[in-house]
C-alpha cells in the first residue's frame, strides 16, 4: 500500500510500518495519524499479515512527538479533536488481535513516547531518547501517556519523568522496564525482525487470544480477569490449531499450523 507519510512494507508475515516524515523527526500531524489509522486498519484486515513493527524513518528519530507547530493555535475544542483521534488510533493499536512492536530507533518524545507504549513491546536502539517533555510547553500528555506510562513503569517513575518533562536514554528505558532490549542501531530492525518472526511462526487464533486476554484483562479486578483467561483459553479448543498442536506434540512430530 502507498501512503504520502508512511511506508507500508510486508516481508512474509510481517509488516513494517515506518513513520516517514524525517525532516520534522517524524512528528505526528494529522496527515500522519490519518495515514497510521489506514495502515492499522490493512494490518487488522490483511489475514496474511500476523504482526507488524513499527519504527521511525532516519537515524535520528522514532516520532518526536505530537506536531507542535500544528497544535500551536489550537483553542481547547481543535486540541479536544486532535486528542481523540491520536487517542482512537493508539487504542485501535491495543484492539487489533495482533502483535506489534516499536523498533525504536531515536527520539520518542511526547506523542513518540505514548505510541511506542500502545504497542505490545519495545526494542530500542543505543541512541533512543524517550521523554513526555510535554510539560516544557506548557500542556500534559495527551495520547494516553499519563496512563500507560505508570502501567509500564510503576507511579512513581512515571510521576518524574510527566512532572520534569527530563529524557532518558535506552540504557535507563531498559532499567525501568520501558523497553525489553537495546541493540546497536544497524543492529535494531534486524533483532526486531529475527523476534517477530519467532512470533508470527506461531498460530494465529492462539496470538490473538493471548492478546486479547494480556490487554483486556489488564486493568481488570484480577479475579475477573483470570475469569476472561478462562473463557479465551476454552475457546483456543474450539480451533484447528489447537488440535494439531497437541496432536503433533503426541506423535512427536512439527506442528503444521493452518493459521
Ligand atoms: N513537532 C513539530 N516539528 C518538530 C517536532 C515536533 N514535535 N520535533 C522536531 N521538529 C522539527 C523541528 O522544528 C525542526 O524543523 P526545522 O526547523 O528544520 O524546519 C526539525 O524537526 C529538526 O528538529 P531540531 O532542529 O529541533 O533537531 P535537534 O536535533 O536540535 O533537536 C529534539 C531534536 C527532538 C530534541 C527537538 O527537535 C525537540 O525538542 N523537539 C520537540 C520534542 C517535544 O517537545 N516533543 C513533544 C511534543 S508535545 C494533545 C495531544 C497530544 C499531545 C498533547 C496534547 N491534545 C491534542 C490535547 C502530545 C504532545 C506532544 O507530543
Amino acid at each position: 500500500m502507498a501512503f504520502e507519510n508512511l511506508l507500508f512494507e510486508v516481508t512474509g508475515k510481517v509488516a513494517l510500518i515506518t513513520m516517514n516524515r524525517p525532516k520534522a523527526l517524524n512528528a505526528l500531524n494529522s496527515d500522519l495519524l490519518n495515514d497510521l489509522s489506514k495502515a492499522l486498519d490493512e494490518l487488522e484486515a490483511n489475514d496474511g499479515i500476523k504482526g507488524a513493527i513499527i519504527t521511525g524513518a532516519g537515524e535520528k528519530a522514532f516520532v518526536a512527538g505530537a506536531d507542535i507547530s500544528q497544535m500551536a493555535p489550537y483553542n481547547p475544542e481543535q486540541a479536544r479533536g486532535y486528542m481523540l483521534l491520536g487517542q482512537q488510533i493508539f487504542n485501535h493499536i491495543e484492539s487489533i488481535e495482533k502483535p506489534i512492536m516499536a523498533a525504536v530507533n531515536g527520539f520518542a518524545l511526547g506523542g513518540g513516547n505514548e505510541l511506542c507504549m500502545a504497542c505490545d513491546f519495545r526494542y530500542a536502539s543505543t541512541n533512543a531518547r524517550f521523554g513526555q517533555p510535554e510539560v516544557n510547553l506548557g500542556i500534559m500528555p495527551g495520547f494516553g501517556g499519563s496512563q500507560r506510562l505508570p502501567r509500564l513503569v510503576g507511579p512513581g517513575i512515571a510521576r518524574e519523568l510527566i512532572f520534569s518533562g527530563n529524557t532518558i536514554t535506552a540504557e535507563e528505558a531498559l532499567r525501568i522496564g520501558l523497553v525489553n532490549k537495546v541493540f546497536a542501531q544497524d543492529k535494531l530492525l534486524e533483532e526486531s525482525r529475527k523476534i517477530m518472526d519467532i512470533i508470527t511462526s506461531k498460530p494465529a487464533s492462539a496470538l490473538r487470544y493471548c492478546k486479547a486476554s494480556l490487554v483486556r484483562g489488564q486493568d481488570e479486578d484480577i479475579y475477573k480477569a483470570i475469569g476472561l483467561e478462562r473463557e479465551l483459553v476454552s475457546l483456543c479448543f474450539a480451533s484447528e490449531d489447537q488440535k494439531e498442536g497437541m496432536s503433533a506434540f503426541l506423535e512427536k512430530r512439527p506442528a503444521q499450523f493452518k493459521s
